[in-house]
C-alpha cells in the first residue's frame, strides 16, 4: 500500500515538513485550489505543488479532488464543455506524474454533519451528524446553514439546486454519471490515471436530494458502466460505514479482489441507535468498524493502491480545519502502518 496524507496546499496550517516526519509517509494528496470548479488547472500550479512536495521527500502522485461541477451532475447545456475541461485537467495531472484522481458525484453538498466540534468525554472533538438536529429541517423553506456546506451558494441558489436535483431524481443522476464516465474514463486510460469515485457521505438521501454511490448494489452498477481499472473506487470506510446495512469488510474484500479500489480512506465512525453517527479515533474499539478486518482483507487481496487516514479528531489542543488536524491523523497513519505490517508479515 502507498501511504498518503491530505494537504490543502500553501494555506494549510500543517506544513509538509511536519507531514514528512510521519513514519512511512509516501505521497501527498492534494489539488489545485486557485481556480474554481469547472476551470482548467494552470500547469504552473500543478508543477509548483509537485516541486514543493518533492522538496520534502514525498511524491505528489494522487489528486483529491478534481471537483465535478453541478452543471455536469445536472446534465445542463454546459455539461459537454465542462466535461472537456475535466478531461483536460486529467491530462494535465498525468503530465506531472499523477496516477490517481479522486472525485465524487454528490449533488450540492460534499458531506453533511450537524456539528464539527462535538466534545467527547476525553476532551477531544470531532464531526458528528445527529438526526435530532436534522429532523424537521426543510432546506426549501428553512434558512439552513449546516456546518461544512458550501458558503459560496446563496440561499436562493441552494433552493434552486435542491429542487433541480429533486426533479432529476436518482435515474437522471445515473444517466448523467454514465455520460460523464464514458467521456472521462477513455482519457484516464490513455494517460495512465485511475479515477476513484468517493462514496456519498453519508450514503443515503438527505432532504430528498438523490444519492447513488451508496451501497454494494450501486457500486456494482457503477463499476459496470465502464468495466476498466481506470474506473475505480475511493473506498471510504467512514462514509460507507455510516449506513449499518453496508458490510464494509465484505465490500473491501470484494472490490479489492476485483482490483477496483484505487484509493482507501480509512477512518472509524460510531453509529448510534437512531442512525446518527460520530467520527471517532481510528482504533477498532473506538467505533463501529473493524479496522483490522478491513486491512486484513486488503492485504489478502494483494491491495497495492493508495491509503490515507481520513478525518481525525482534534486532540492535544490543536485547532484548524475540522477533521484535518495533524495529530490524530498522524496517529491514524501509525495505526494503519501497524495493521499493514502485521498482516503482511503474518500472510507472507
Ligand atoms: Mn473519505
Amino acid at each position: 500500500m502507498k501511504l498518503s496524507f491530505r494537504w490543502y496546499g500553501e494555506s494549510d496550517p500543517i506544513s509538509l515538513e511536519y507531514i514528512r516526519q510521519i513514519p512511512g509517509m509516501r505521497s501527498i494528496v492534494s489539488a489545485v485550489y486557485d481556480v474554481k470548479p469547472g476551470e482548467v488547472w494552470p500547469e504552473e500550479s500543478i508543477k509548483k505543488m509537485k516541486e514543493a512536495v518533492e522538496a520534502n521527500g514525498m511524491l505528489f502522485d494522487i489528486v483529491e479532488s478534481i471537483p465535478v461541477p453541478e452543471d455536469i451532475k445536472l446534465g445542463s447545456p454546459d455539461a459537454d464543455r465542462l466535461t472537456e475541461v475535466y478531461c483536460e485537467n486529467i491530462r494535465r495531472c498525468a503530465k506531472y506524474g499523477i496516477k490517481c484522481v479522486t472525485y465524487n458525484f454528490m449533488p450540492v453538498f460534499d458531506w453533511t454533519r450537524t456539528q464539527l466540534d462535538k466534545a467527547a468525554e476525553d476532551g477531544s472533538t470531532s464531526l458528528v451528524m445527529y438526526w435530532d438536529q436534522m429532523r424537521g429541517l426543510d432546506p426549501l423553506v428553512d434558512d439552513i446553514n449546516l456546518p461544512g456546506w458550501d458558503a459560496s451558494y446563496s440561499r436562493e441558489e441552494v433552493r434552486e439546486l435542491i429542487s433541480a436535483y429533486g426533479k432529476l431524481g436518482e435515474e437522471g443522476l445515473w444517466a448523467n454519471l454514465e455520460k460523464f464516465l464514458k467521456k472521462i474514463i477513455p482519457v484516464a486510460e490513455e494517460c495512465g490515471v485511475r479515477m476513484a469515485i468517493h462514496p456519498d457521505d453519508p450514503p443515503y438521501p438527505i432532504f430528498g436530494i438523490p444519492r447513488i454511490i451508496t451501497c454494494e448494489e450501486n457500486l456494482d452498477r457503477f463499476l459496470k458502466i465502464v468495466d476498466s481499472p481506470a474506473n475505480s473506487l475511493c473506498l471510504c470506510t467512514g462514509s460507507l460505514g455510516c449506513a449499518a446495512s453496508n458490510d464494509v469488510v465484505a465490500m473491501v474484500r470484494k472490490y479489492a479482489k476485483m482490483d477496483r479500489i484505487a484509493f482507501m480512506h480509512i477512518r472509524n465512525i460510531k453509529i448510534m441507535e437512531d442512525g446518527s453517527f460520530e467520527e471517532r479515533a481510528h482504533l477498532s474499539s473506538c467505533g463501529s468498524l473493524d479496522m483490522a478486518e478491513i486491512v486484513k482483507a486488503l492485504v489478502e487481496c494483494g491491495f497495492d493502491g493508495y491509503v490515507r487516514p481520513d478525518h481525525g479528531r482534534m486532540i492535544w489542543g490543536e485547532t484548524g480545519k475540522p477533521g484535518y488536524g495533524l495529530y490524530d491523523r498522524a496517529l491514524g497513519a501509525a495505526y494503519i502502518n501497524g495493521l499493514f505490517e502485521a498482516y503482511t508479515k503474518a500472510l507472507s
